[in-house]
């Protein structure tokens, strides 16, 4: 059986939310992206997205308290609407989550509280030329360098631990994020049968 309960990790830019989106439809997963999550917010002007906006500005990471509570009410309802016999997506895919070991910690006693462990975690890498390259390109409100390099170096001291987490619980594999959309679909496809 395919794996379908899957992480995206990676630094900002590797294409995470590229790849997920995509194969999320291929394999029919709910996908999760606390990124796009948090932008919606923000464009709904809520009170949580209120509280976001000028943190994603800066390139920093939203509260954990404010994240967390984002994914467990998708996957509880997701788990539930399992239970309950409904049609729908039977895996997840959560992309940009988590982004610091506290946040990993909390997914792990969400996950055990509904019996649906990790199956893979997937690494992107790709260079810090690259990524900001791309991201440059990509032109979202917080895509400027000074923001990107901020978010970079968020990412090497809050989000990279991550790698040896996973790596230790032998669920981590990483991927060459260089190249086409395509040829990464492929060599994550690979990882997944
Ligand atoms: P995210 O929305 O997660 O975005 P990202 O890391 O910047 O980008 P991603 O890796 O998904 O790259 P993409 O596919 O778009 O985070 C934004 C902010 O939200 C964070 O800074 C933080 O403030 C907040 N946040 C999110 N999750 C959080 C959490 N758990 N806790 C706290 N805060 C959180 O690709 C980038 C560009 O490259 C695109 O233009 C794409 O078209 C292009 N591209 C993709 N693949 C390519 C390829 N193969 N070749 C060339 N270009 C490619």
């Amino acid at each position: 059986m395919t794996k379908q309960r899957l992480l995206f990790v990676g630094p900002p830019g590797a294409g995470k939310g590229t790849q997920a989106q995509q194969l999320a439809l291929r394999h029919n997963l709910l996908h999760l992206s606390t990124g796009d999550l948090l932008r919606a917010e923000v464009s709904a002007a809520t009170e949580l997205g209120l509280e976001a906006a000028a943190v994603m500005a800066r390139g920093e990471l939203v509260s954990d308290a404010l994240v967390l509570a984002i994914v467990r009410s998708r996957l509880e309802q997701q788990s539930a609407s399992l239970s309950r016999g409904e049609p729908g997506p039977s895996g997840w895919l959560l992309d940009g989550f988590p982004r610091n070991l506290a946040q990993a910690e909390a997914l792990e006693a969400l996950l055990s509280d509904l019996d649906q462990p990790i199956d893979l975690v997937v690494l992107m890498e790709l260079d810090d030329d690259l990524l900001m390259q791309r991201l440059l390109g990509r032109g979202r409100a917080d895509d400027n360098t000074e923001v990107i390099r901020h978010r970079l170096e968020v990412y090497r001291q809050q989000t990279a631990p991550l790698i040896a987490y996973y790596r230790q619980r032998q669920l981590l594999q990483a991927v060459d994020a260089e190249g086409s959309i395509e040829a990464i679909a492929e060599r994550i496809e690979r990882l997944l049968a």
